[in-house]
């Protein structure tokens, strides 16, 4: 059996994975000339630790990533919440760069003999398994995934019913040398809160000894603070411990505003769509990747030993399992998303944190 998939991202790559490692031979085709991650930093909790682990990517993964001692959140200087994440008992989380998780991912697909073209943009596809390209080509596959990101194409060329919402917050989001910032508190994550001169938050992640991932939150609203570049006196007034790291940003740094995408199937016949094609989320619960992985993973769980013809069901019925937990969990991010109830303290022992706790398909 063999897939064409379009879209070289975190979904496309675990999926192509999985399913050269049930058999089948897969393609991907990535519209960009190089195979590589966009943005700055990235949380993987305990869920899609696990599916790294079961594609073989979890030791590159794990070394050379972060896994702080606690994560705390912090409103106008107050402590609202504090976890102990990484030790006994407690959710396992590594933060990192993007581009060195993806290269860990990226070194496994190849290491599993998954084909990847690059330059080769997918401009739709057919219910009877056909992948359109834009240099012309028409490829027939068993099955064909759509994981080609939140401007899909190939869920545009379905017409699949849907709705995709944006929000009233955006964020901009850096890498930048740790600096002065090591030792102490400065070594937890910090989710910085204020309402007060104006609203705006950093999540301060360190990502190693040296690296430091800011996720940087402002209203659509407010021109200055969404301005790129970022200028360090508006993000001080607020932050003033943090000006040696807003100072250090300069020219880098992208304003995306909050984002959901929700279709009434993800399947069209033999074609899938998996990860933020399908299910795009807010970033509150950092759970994008982490579903994206998963639900890659269980799309090959649910296709291995089916026969060509009963394909299309078996796409049904990886929906029917899979997508209870993305939908709750999108749901509870775009919950957060819309009020900044985060503020108020991560809700550790609260059901947002379902995908953390669950134990995916395939693992
Ligand atoms: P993508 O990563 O977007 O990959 C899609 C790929 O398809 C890209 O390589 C793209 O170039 C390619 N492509 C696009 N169009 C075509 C085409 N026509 N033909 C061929 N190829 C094409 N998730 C987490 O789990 N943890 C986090 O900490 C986290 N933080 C986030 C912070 C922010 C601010 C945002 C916006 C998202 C965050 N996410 C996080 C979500 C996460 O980034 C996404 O869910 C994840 O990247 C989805 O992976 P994907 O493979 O579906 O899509
Ligand atoms: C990792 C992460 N978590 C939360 C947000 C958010 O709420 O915007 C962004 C992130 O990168």
């Amino acid at each position: 059996m063999h897939a064409e998939i379009a879209g070289a991202g975190f979904a496309g790559l675990v999926a192509a994975i999985a399913l050269r490692q049930r058999g089948w031979t897969a393609r991907v085709h990535e519209i960009d000339t190089e195979l590589r991650a966009f943005g700055a930093g990235i949380f993987i909790w305990d869920n899609g630790l696990r599916v790294l682990q079961a594609i073989g990517a979890y030791d590159a993964v794990a070394d050379g990533a972060y896994a702080a001692p606690g994560y705390r959140t912090e409103r106008n200087g107050v402590c609202m919440s504090f976890g102990k994440v990484n030790s006994e008992g407690h959710f396992r989380l590594l933060t990192m760069s993007r581009q060195h998780l993806y290269s860990a991912i990226l070194a496994a697909a190849r290491r599993a003999g998954v084909e990847l073209e690059t330059n080769s943009g997918a401009i739709g596809a057919t219910p009877d398994g056909v992948l359109h390209l834009a240099d012309g080509r028409r490829l027939q596959a068993d099955l064909v995934i759509g994981a080609d990101g939140v401007r899909s194409a190939v869920r545009e060329s379905l017409a699949l019913p849907g709705a995709r919402k944006k929000y009233i917050d955006g964020i901009i989001r850096v890498l930048v040398p740790r600096g002065p910032l090591v030792g102490g508190r400065w070594d937890e994550v910090i989710d910085f809160w204020a309402f007060a001169p104006r609203t705006l938050r950093i999540l301060y992640t360190p990502c190693g000894t040296d690296s430091l991932y800011m996720a940087m939150m402002a209203p659509v609203a407010d021109a200055a603070a969404s301005a790129i570049p970022v200028d360090p006196d508006v993000w001080a007034s607020c932050f003033p411990d943090l000006r040696p790291a807003l100072e250090a940003i300069g020219t880098k740094g992208r304003y995306d505003v909050y984002e959901t995408t929700r279709l009434e199937r993800w399947s069209a016949g033999r074609v899938a769509i998996v990860g933020d094609s399908a299910h795009a989320m807010p970033p509150t619960l950092a759970q994008g990747a982490g579903c994206a992985m998963m639900n890659a993973l269980g799309l090959a769980v649910a296709v291995e030993g089916v026969s060509r013809n009963d394909l299309p069901a078996a796409l049904a019925a990886w929906e029917a399992r899979e997508r209870p937990l993305t939908d709750h969990t999108q749901s509870s991010a775009a919950h957060l998303a819309a009020t900044r109830a985060l503020a108020e303290g991560m809700p550790w022992d609260s059901d947002v944190f379902r995908a953390v706790r669950h134990v995916p398909t395939g693992t």
